[in-house]
């Protein structure tokens, strides 16, 4: 019998298969999810519902939704003790947003900045997917139960608007969602650019040098740090303006856990080539267990199948329950 009282809370997060994570999915996102897997009761997916919003290419789409599937586990989630899936094979997801498509403005919709930015990026293909696609990330948090939901700080939006539609909705209907909270992390929360550290780090920038991808070698990670843009100060301490060393500063401390304060002594009267040699290094040595185990993982495709067919079972069990409740409030005829 289940003790109410030792009931873990729910953590869940889903990463786009849009490319190869970067050191900014990795030290915002992932590395959380990785830090919470012990103590939550956990669903972790890859939201290839969400991806085709861009129309990806069919065979890129099956490959990508393997790859990020096989980095999830080489994070060291377990598959058996934590739920990882992949969203497609649980179809209660895109049942859930339809009926909260019908419970969502408009005008709330029209608010998402990332709808915004999105529209402006591709607009030869607007299309009706993007402007829905923060309900049908509410509906792939509310089917869960969910506590805490693990983001970068430019998601945080979408939890507000998935908060509104469930309160929305409990309003109507009495008590069916929880209403989630966002868990963002205080020094990962927004890495930047290394080419141009006021824009956010992004998987999808024209210019490699300007992210670091989590499965860089060593070499190419030491390249771009050392290449990265600073300033002429050549003295390393956090400033507003210092974008380029506040952010070498932030991915320095997320990879070894030293302070700001901490990291001002270490490189009190050093430049800038021994801050960056440093830097590199930590990073080199925070990513390459990720990488030998992504390695050794990609190449057992049977392996990552039925870790996927379990994590399908168990989201859709627990998935499933909230969408029979959910459709019975609404008023669907049940048989
Ligand atoms: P794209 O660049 O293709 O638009 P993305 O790199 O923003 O995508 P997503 O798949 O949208 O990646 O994000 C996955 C997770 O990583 C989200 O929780 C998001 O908040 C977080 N994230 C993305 N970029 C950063 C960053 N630069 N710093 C911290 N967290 C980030
Ligand atoms: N929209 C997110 C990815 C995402 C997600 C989710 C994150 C889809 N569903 C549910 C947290 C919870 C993004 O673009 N990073």
């Amino acid at each position: 019998m289940e003790n109410n009282q030792e009931k873990k809370q729910t953590v869940l997060s889903l990463i786009q298969p849009t490319g190869t994570p970067t050191l900014g999915n990795y030290l915002g996102a992932l590395k959380n999810w990785k830090n919470m897997s012990d103590g939550y009761d956990c669903f972790f997916g890859v939201a290839d519902l969400h991806s085709i919003t861009v129309r990806p290419n069919p065979a890129d789409l099956r490959r990508r939704t393997t790859e990020m599937y096989a980095l999830l586990l080489a994070l060291g989630l377990d598959p058996h003790k934590n739920t990882v899936f992949v969203q497609s094979h649980v179809p209660a997801h895109a049942q859930l947003a339809w009926i909260l498509d019908c419970y969502t403005q408009f005008g709330e919709a029209s608010r998402m900045t990332q709808f915004k930015d999105k529209s402006e990026k591709h607009p030869d293909n607007v299309n009706v997917g993007l402007f829905a696609y923060p309900v049908l990330m509410a509906s792939d948090i509310l089917l869960y139960q969910t506590d805490f939901v693990p983001i970068g700080i430019d998601q945080k939006q979408h939890l507000e608007i998935t908060r509104n539609i469930a309160d929305r909705f409990n309003g109507l209907y009495g008590n069916t969602f929880k209403l989630p909270e966002p868990f963002i992390g205080k020094s990962g929360a927004k890495i930047m650019s290394l080419q141009e550290p006021t824009k956010k780090m992004s998987k999808s920038d024209t210019n490699p040098k300007a992210y670091i991808s989590v499965l860089d070698d060593d070499n190419t990670i030491m390249k771009k740090i050392k290449s990265a843009v600073t300033d002429s100060e050549a003295r390393v301490y956090r400033k507003d303006g210092k974008d380029g060393v506040n952010n070498l500063m932030g991915i320095y401390s997320c990879c070894t856990g030293k302070t700001d304060e901490e990291i001002e002594k270490e490189f009190d009267g050093k430049g800038y080539g021994d801050f960056k040699t440093a830097v590199g290094e930590a990073v080199c040595d925070e990513l390459r267990p990720l990488r030998e185990e992504y390695n050794r993982l990609i190449s057992d495709k049977a392996y990552l199948t039925e870790c996927m067919k379990e994590g399908a079972e168990k989201a859709s069990y627990t998935a499933e329950r909230t969408l029979r409740k959910a459709m019975k409030k609404v008023g669907f005829l049940q048989i």
